[in-house]
Formats: structure tokens, sequence, C-alpha cells
């Protein structure tokens, strides 16, 4: 039985431009259910491969690292955005354009496959509008 109820809120991903074939990803994961669960990987039908990132800064400088699980605690919420946790979406098999609706699946390990749509936004967004 399942007691990590997953919601997934204003998921995002960014345009692509030209030939770029790297996209990034942002939500927020929402757990309503009195035990912590974890993400375990993402992935979306429009891209090879999808990871899930921290972005860091040391001693000024940003850097992403992968992130093998990433922990929802119980009724808490992680926020993917810009400078923080993110999804690398790598190998886009589409130009992704403003206004699109693209579906990605949050596969974590108590909740199972959560899919939401996220929208297209433009390349400079810095959150969801
Ligand atoms: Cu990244």
């Amino acid at each position: 039985m399942a007691f990590a109820d997953i919601v997934i809120e204003n998921a995002w991903v960014r345009a692509t431009t030209g030939t770029n074939k790297v996209s990034a990803g942002y939500a927020a994961i929402v757990n309503t259910g009195p035990q912590a669960d974890q993400l375990q990987s993402v992935s979306t039908p429009i891209a090879m491969m999808t990871e899930v990132h921290e972005s860091k800064a040391t001693n000024g400088v940003m850097s992403m690292e992968p992130v093998d699980t990433l922990t929802v605690p119980a009724n808490g919420r992680v926020e993917l955005k810009p400078g923080s946790y993110h999804l690398m979406i790598m190998n886009v098999t589409q130009p992704l354009k403003v206004g699109d609706m693209v579906d990605v699946t949050f596969n974590f390990k108590i909740k199972g496959a959560v899919t939401v749509k996220a929208k297209v936004l433009p390349l400079a967004a810095t959150k969801f509008e």
C-alpha cells in the first residue's frame, strides 16, 4: 500500500532554438502523504535521455551534477528550479516551441509513475508562468 501521494505542479521546460538539442525542465514535487518518497528517474518521449541534476555554486562558479535519487519528504515539497534541482533533457528529438505541451513522466519509488504535461516556455524564462 502506498503512503506517499505525489502531485507535480507547474511543470515547464525550456524552448530549444536552432540546432540546440538540450533543454532543462522544472516543476514542484508535492508529497501530501505521511511517508517520504524518492524520485528515481524521469523520462519524456521528446528526448533520448533525461537526468535529474543539481546546480551548485562553489566559490562563485556554477556547476551541476547528476542526482541518483531525490527524496521528497512526507508532507513536503521539492522545487526543481533554475540554480537548483532541474531536469536535464538531452538529445531532444524535435524542436520545443513556446506554448507546446510535452509529456514528462516522473518515476517514484513508492508512488510509481506520475505523468504530467509540461509547458514549453521561452529560453529566458526563470519560472512557470
Ligand atoms: Cu543539468
